[in-house]
């Protein structure tokens, strides 16, 4: 018989009705309520990409087409994927409970975002073995990071020069390149998430043969204390008045799906920016469930799940 093996896949989470909104933004901020205010505020941003967004149902691709890849690659394992989200039900708990009580006994982790950080990679993966520990028998292997994957820097490489295509003036044209902004006290405490984002930076401009690039953050959070800087909208018009380009690309490889930080932070804060500027804008398509990145992905279990064999 074949050997079961878990595929723990960690996501963000989204809400899937208006009134999952406020639990939601509630479970974000640590079981403090939103202010009036800040949930009209998050309202009207799901409002403005369509109503709510679409993460919920590509993070669901995103796993089936995973599982789906893995048990055609791999002959001993009946592989079966269990979506574990952080602000929302099914939980990362749940799943692991769900595992425990199918017998699964193997699992690898894998967080849909490519970059380790103490407060992404680190707090998913530690809730999932603070629960696999509480209720026994299984044990999980968890990946870190997999943004050198081959297939993923590909993915956006071909993306870059897709979409260069597309651009009047290659020459006069930015690239940044950005993340999820993050406290800046993690630096302090010597997270490599800086680093990671701006070694992918330097891959994929080399690969993708751009000339101008940039590192920025984005999607900073509401809180009193000093978040990683330039924000890609400031960044983009200092670069503007310093450098002059005509044209800007946004790649916020640090997102792998479609979801409100993309549709809403760059595709409509970004683009009011260039709009302003009088610049043009281009946003490469994101991963999704594109075979060729979820092959990738594959390819990061089969390697973690090996590892040491
Ligand atoms: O499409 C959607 O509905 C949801 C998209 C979504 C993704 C996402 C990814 C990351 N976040 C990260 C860190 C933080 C920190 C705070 C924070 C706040 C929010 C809020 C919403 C939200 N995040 Fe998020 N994030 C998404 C959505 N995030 C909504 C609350 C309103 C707001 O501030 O805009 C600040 C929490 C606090 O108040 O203390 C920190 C990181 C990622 C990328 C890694 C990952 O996907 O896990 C890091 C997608």
């Amino acid at each position: 018989a074949k050997k079961k093996l878990g595929i723990l896949v960690m996501a963000y989470g989204t809400p899937r009705s208006k009134d999952e909104v406020e639990p939601y933004y509630t479970h974000i901020r640590r079981g403090r309520k939103p202010s009036e205010e800040a949930l009209k505020d998050l309202m009207d941003r799901y409002e403005a990409i369509g109503g709510l967004s679409p993460l919920a149902v590509i993070t669901e691709q995103q796993a089936q087409g995973l599982e789906h890849i893995l048990n055609e690659t791999l002959d001993d394992y009946e592989v079966k994927a269990y979506l574990g989200l952080k602000h929302i039900s099914p939980f990362i708990e749940d799943a692991v409970a769900e595992m425990v009580q199918d017998g699964v006994e193997e699992a690898v982790s894998l967080v849909l975002a490519p970059h380790f950080s103490t407060f992404s990679v680190k707090s998913y993966n530690g809730r999932a073995l603070a629960e696999a520990e509480r209720l026994g028998g299984l044990t999980i292997h968890c990946v870190e990071s997999w943004y050198k994957e081959p297939g993923f820097l590909d993915y956006w490489t071909n993306q870059i020069k897709e979409t260069m295509k597309e651009v009047s003036n290659p020459a006069e044209t930015c690239v940044i390149f950005s993340a999820h902004s993050l406290p800046e006290k993690i630096i302090a405490a010597g997270d490599p998430y800086p680093d990671q984002l701006k070694e992918t930076a330097d891959i994929l401009a080399e690969k993708a043969g751009v000339t101008h690039y940039e590192i920025g953050w984005q999607s900073e959070g509401n809180t009193p204390d000093p978040w990683l800087g330039p924000d890609v909208q400031d960044l983009t018009r200092t670069l503007y008045h310093e450098k002059g380009y005509k044209a800007f690309m946004y790649c916020p490889v640090g997102f792998v799906a479609d979801h409100l930080e993309v549709l809403f932070d760059n595709d409509y804060e970004c683009k009011v920016v260039t709009d302003e500027l009088g610049v043009d804008y281009f946003r490469p398509a994101m991963p999704n469930d594109n075979p060729e990145f979820l092959a990738s992905l594959a390819n990061v279990v089969r390697k973690k799940l090996f590892e040491g064999r």
